[in-house]
C-alpha cells in the first residue's frame, strides 16, 4: 500500500489544497467521499466556525478528512484546541514553521503534514515529528515560496525519510506521473478543486480559472516578503504598482492592506473578479471545466497510470 494512503487512511494519495475562504465542509466532504483527503481551511475564521464545519463534514462523510492551520493567524492556539478536542484525523499547516505545535497535535492523535517551501524547513519538521511533508512549489496559488515544484520535490525527497507529497502545478494525470518520478508519493491539488461542482466559490471565480491561460497569474507582495499568486486583474495591477512606487516593504504592505482588505471574500463570495483577490496556481491554463470532485480524482489517477504505461518506450 502507498505510504501516503496509509497515513491519510484514503484510497488515493491526494490531499485537497487548503484554499482560504474556499475550502469548507462541502468541498472537503466531496473530496473525502471521492477517495482523497478533503481539507477545511481554517484561516480567517474563529474557533466556533471551525467546530461547526468539522461537524458538517462528519454529517456528509464517514471518511477521513483534515483541517489546515494557517500559521500567521492570531487565533492559532484556539484553532489548535478545536482540532485536538474534535480529534480531527489530519492537520496540514501553511505559511510558517509548525514545529512548536507538533507535539500537542500528535499527543491528541492528530497526524501532522506541514507544507514546506524549502529543504531546511522539511528537515526541521521531520525532526519535530511530522508524519509527512507537502513540498509546495512556487507554481501554486495563494501564499508561495520561491522554488519550483520540479526543483523542490527531489531535493526534499533526498533530505527527509518521511513521505513527500508534491504540490504546485499539478492538475491532471501528467502532473501526478511527473512528481511520482521525482520521488513524491502523493499529491496536493488546489486550483483544479476550485472548479469542483461541490466547491462553494462564486461562479465568476470558477469562470476566471477556466478562462485563465499559462501567463495569467502573477505574484503580488514579493517586496513585502509575503508573495501571493493570483490571477492578474485590476487589483493585482494596483498592488504591483504600489510595490514599484514604495521605497520599503513596510510602506508597500501598509498601502496593500488598504486596497486588499476584504479582497479575497469579494472574489470568493461576491464574484468580483476584477477588484477581488482571485488566488490561483499557474496550472489554471489546463483546467477546462467544472466536474464533481470524485470524478476529478479518479480521472487524474487513471490518466497517470495510462501515461506511465504509454511512456515506458521513452526509457
Ligand atoms: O499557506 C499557503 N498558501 C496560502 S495561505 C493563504 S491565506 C491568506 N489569506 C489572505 C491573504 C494572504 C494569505 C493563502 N494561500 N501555502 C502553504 C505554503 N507555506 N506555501 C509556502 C509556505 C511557507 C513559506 C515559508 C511555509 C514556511 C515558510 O517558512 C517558514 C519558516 O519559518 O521557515
Amino acid at each position: 500500500m502507498n505510504d501516503v494512503c496509509q497515513i491519510l487512511g484514503t484510497e488515493y494519495p491526494i490531499i485537497q489544497g487548503a484554499m482560504a475562504r474556499i475550502a469548507e465542509s462541502s468541498l472537503a466532504a466531496a473530496v473525502s467521499n471521492g477517495g482523497g483527503l478533503g481539507i477545511i481551511a481554517s484561516g480567517g475564521y474563529d474557533a466556533d466556525w471551525l467546530r461547526n464545519e468539522i461537524k458538517k463534514v462528519r454529517k456528509l462523510t464517514d471518511k477521513p478528512f483534515g483541517v489546515n492551520l494557517m500559521l500567521l493567524m492570531p487565533n492559532i492556539d484556539e484553532l489548535i484546541e478545536v482540532v485536538c478536542e474534535e480529534k480531527v484525523p489530519v492537520v496540514t499547516t501553511g505559511a510558517g514553521n509548525p514545529g512548536k505545535y507538533i507535539k500537542t497535535l500528535k499527543e491528541a492523535g492528530v497526524k501532522v503534514i506541514p507544507v514546506v517551501a524549502s529543504v531546511a524547513l522539511a528537515v526541521r519538521v521531520e525532526r519535530a515529528g511530522a508524519d509527512a511533508v507537502i513540498a509546495e512549489g512556487t507554481e501554486a496559488g495563494g501564499h508561495i515560496g520561491e522554488i519550483a515544484t520540479m526543483a523542490l520535490t527531489p531535493q526534499v525527497v533526498d533530505a527527509v525519510s518521511i513521505p513527500v507529497i508534491a504540490a504546485g502545478g499539478i492538475a491532471d494525470g501528467r502532473g501526478v506521473a511527473a512528481v511520482y518520478m521525482l520521488g513524491a508519493k502523493g499529491i496536493q491539488v488546489g486550483t483544479r478543486f476550485v472548479v469542483a461542482k461541490e466547491c462553494i466559490v462564486s461562479p465568476n471565480y470558477k469562470a476566471a480559472i477556466i478562462k485563465a491561460k499559462d501567463t495569467d497569474t502573477c505574484a503580488t507582495g514579493r517586496s513585502t516578503g509575503h508573495p501571493i499568486r493570483v490571477i492578474k486583474n485590476k487589483l493585482a495591477r494596483e498592488i504591483l504598482a504600489i510595490e514599484k512606487a514604495s521605497s520599503t516593504g513596510e510602506e508597500a504592505q501598509a498601502a496593500i492592506d488598504k486596497v486588499g482588505i476584504g479582497a479575497l471574500s469579494a472574489a470568493v463570495f461576491d464574484g468580483d473578479v476584477e477588484r477581488g483577490s482571485v488566488m490561483s496556481g499557474q496550472i489554471a491554463g489546463i483546467v477546462m471545466k467544472e466536474q464533481p470532485a470524485a470524478e476529478i480524482i479518479a480521472e487524474m489517477f487513471e490518466e497517470a497510470k495510462k501515461i506511465y504505461v504509454d511512456r515506458v518506450s521513452l526509457f
